[in-house]
């Protein structure tokens, strides 16, 4: 394996194996459910972990090993685990992690499924789970309990991209001996790597950046060798969320040209988000990369870039903002974001519909609220398409 200081070239060569017989440059899907064992012995060795070798591919398989040792170089983490969805990974570390009577400190602002996973399905097994500002250190320390076990955010947050300050919640983590985990879908290795600041655990749905192309739902889970076993080796594979080895080999190359993506992804949304500010439609956009945005001090400190989403209030009613997304020609109405193609939706009817009405406005996510995940087209070309949308409801 070889590993540079920069992480452009670790996209490309971070973790790679060389793949021995046949020498071939692209990864080897290895589409096996099981694997042979010479005899009784080395079968029984191996499930008593005594000795190497693979079993069978809920347990682990060689194409999602090394798309696993790629992303423990990009977070900088010792290992990673990799899962058939985001929210299979989200609720493997959480499953991993808590028990009934047990404690999660998290935010009200979280996406859609994570919220109605802590909100509904966590209470129901006797977990308790309390919902802070994490941008508010006092808020948090204030919350901690004998029992609370985790810490769990997102940074930017969905939709809204509120930033948390990771290296105060590092610190709350390490103070108190609570597991930090913090879910860096929006950014991606290439904007912020949390382990850096001291996180515990950095999770990401593959389905956006990573992967970038629009055709796997994939998870990931980067962290210490103790935390990441114990999870693959209890709630990975007794809950049975695991990746298939074609999604990981499709991730493995969203990798390749995820630094040139992202870049492109930031520099469009940047352009964007400064004409849309400048709209006389648009009531506010939420955007780091903008003065104005709260989060906008961090940029120097966690973050090497503002991202592809935002979102923004339009100054008008609620079927007019409707009628808006309607009008659009080439930017795809669609939930997901970090593909190519420019996306937008609707928070408060999709993505974020495991809202009850007044939890929607506790997380500040309006009726008129728009999220953008721009692509990689010319961004005049993105900029045309929402104006000719504004012009036509005014
Ligand atoms: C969306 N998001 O926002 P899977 N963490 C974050 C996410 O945004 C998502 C997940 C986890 C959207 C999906 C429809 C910050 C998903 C869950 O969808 O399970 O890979 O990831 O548009």
């Amino acid at each position: 394996m070889w590993e540079s200081k920069n992480i452009e070239t670790n996209t490309i060569h971070g973790g790679k194996k060389s793949q021995g017989e046949h020498g071939p440059l692209s990864t080897p899907i290895y589409q096996t459910s099981t694997f042979v064992f010479e005899d009784v012995q080395q079968g029984a060795d191996r499930f008593a972990g005594e000795a190497q070798g693979h079993i069978y591919s809920r347990l682990g398989n060689p194409t999602v090993d090394e798309l696993e040792a790629r992303m423990a170089v990009l977070e900088e983490t010792e290992s990673a685990a990799a899962f058939g969805s985001g929210m299979g990974a989200v609720s493997a570390a959480i499953f991993a992690l808590l028990k009934a009577g047990d404690h999660l400190i998290t935010s009200h602002r979280l996406y859609g499924c994570t919220f109605a996973l802590f909100n509904h399905q966590l209470p129901a097994l006797g977990i308790q789970v309390s919902f802070v500002d994490l941008a508010d250190a006092q808020a948090v320390r204030a919350a901690i309990q004998p029992n609370t076990k985790v810490i769990y955010g997102e940074t930017p947050i969905n939709p809204c991209l509120t930033v948390i300050n990771l290296d105060s919640i590092a610190a709350i983590g390490q103070e108190h001996g609570i597991i930090t985990v913090i879910d860096n879908t929006f950014m991606s290795p290439i904007l912020q790597r949390p382990a850096t600041h001291g996180i515990d655990l950095v999770l990401h749905s593959a389905t956006k950046y990573l992967n970038g192309h629009g055709d796997v739902v994939a998870g990931i889970l980067c962290g210490p060798s103790a935390l990441i076993d114990h999870i693959k080796m209890t709630t990975r594979k007794d809950m049975g969320a695991v990746m298939s080895p074609h999604d990981a080999w499709l991730v493995i190359r969203g990798l390749k040209t995820l630094h040139l993506r992202v870049q492109r992804h930031s520099e469009n949304a940047q352009l964007v988000a400064e004409h849309l500010q400048d709209h006389s439609a648009i009531e506010k956009v939420y955007y780091p990369g903008l003065p104005d945005h709260p989060g906008y001090r961090l940029l120097s400190t966690q973050m090497h870039g503002a991202g592809g989403v935002m979102a923004f209030e339009l100054k008008c009613s609620f079927e007019q903002a409707v009628a808006f997304i309607n009008q659009l020609k080439m930017c795809k109405r669609a939930v997901s974001l970090g593909d190519a193609e420019t996306l937008i939706q609707h928070p408060a009817s999709m993505t974020h519909s495991t809202y009850a009405p007044e939890e929607l406005a506790e997380a500040g996510i309006s009726r008129t609220l728009i999220r953008l995940a721009v692509g990689l087209e010319n961004a005049e070309d993105i900029m045309a398409d929402l104006d000719q949308a504004l012009a036509s409801i005014l």
